[in-house]
């Protein structure tokens, strides 16, 4: 059975009509939240917004694939294993479809315009379509398993450089500030002098698609979550990029601690964190 189509319905079209819908309207609620909740730190935020963006999607995509399993960063008890508990009680599904509402929560609380709406769907545990929308610019990322990324109608790929000393290169500041966050800082302080320059705009979906469409060099980040990876990783690897955990070990759902590359760039940055004590707890 071709695992990109049930019953006529395509499963990226469906993707990619739910982010365009649940990004239309995060974007139509900026600048009106009434309340933000702490959930499992104070780094670590939650709106109305987050939580209705999910069950938008979620009553979009169960309307059309009713017996698909349904991860989102939401319907998960936070804390810093969140989705490995989660992934444990959905490893049985054929398809799973990972959401993230809305990722770059606290710019989105705070008005910096820089977030995104990321899906993707997994065939027995691998990523087969990953879309990441961002409103505010209305760029819509998706690719589609051994068929290329795409931003509109133009291909995307990852940039040549081939050292770090050439590469723009983005990281995230971990909300779990005990390990997580002294890891992420062993990173930065060796790689700061290695490279042109580092960002951190604040949503690892976008940093993510930003590598595959070749306008940064190379993202890594300590203490993410699945649903903050699946659709990005996708359109990385479409994007003729690379993307393992810190250790250099291969993307899948577990992984935490990423590095998303160009490719070229990739063991000189591995080699830079490992040496420095910034690849995990
Ligand atoms: P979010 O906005 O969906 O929560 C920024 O460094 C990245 O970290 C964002 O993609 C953000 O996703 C994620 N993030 C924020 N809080 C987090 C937490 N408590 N644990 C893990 N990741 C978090
Ligand atoms: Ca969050
Ligand atoms: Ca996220
Ligand atoms: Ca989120």
């Amino acid at each position: 059975q071709e695992p990109y189509r049930v019953g006529g319905k395509s499963f990226t079209a469906v993707a990619i009509n739910t982010a365009a819908k649940a990004g239309e309207w995060i974007k139509s609620r900026l600048g009106d939240i009434r309340q933000v909740h702490v959930k499992y730190s104070p780094h670590d935020l939650v709106t109305e917004v987050d939580k209705g963006s999910e069950k938008m999607i979620k009553n979009l995509i169960m309307t059309h694939f009713p017996h698909h399993a349904f991860l989102g960063e939401e319907g998960v008890e936070p804390g810093p294993l969140a989705s490995a508990s989660a992934l444990e009680d959905v490893s049985e599904a054929e398809y799973l479809w990972i959401v993230d509402p809305v990722d770059g929560t606290t710019n989105y609380v705070h008005g910096f315009p820089f977030f995104s709406v990321s899906i993707a769907l997994a065939y027995k545990g691998e990523v087969i379509v990953g879309v990441v929308y961002d409103p505010m610019r209305d760029e819509l990322f998706v690719a589609e398993k051994g068929k290329g990324a795409y931003l509109r109608s133009v291909k995307l790929n990852v940039c040549g450089q081939v050292s770090l000393s050439d590469s723009l290169v983005a990281t995230g500041f971990p909300a779990d500030r005990s390990g997580a966050l002294a890891v992420n800082m062993a990173g930065m302080t060796a790689i700061v002098p290695r490279v042109r320059n580092v960002r951190n705009a604040g949503s690892a979906a976008l940093h993510m698609a930003y590598v595959a469409s070749g306008r940064l060099t190379g993202f890594w980040e300590i203490g993410l979550n699945a649903w903050d990876l699946a659709a990005g990783a996708l359109l990385v690897q479409e994007a003729g990029g690379k993307v393992t955990d810190t250790a250099g070990s291969p993307y899948t759902l577990s992984v935490r601690n990423v590095m998303a590359t160009n490719s070229s760039i990739h063991d000189e940055m591995q080699q830079v964190l490992q040496e420095a004590g910034g690849t995990g707890l």
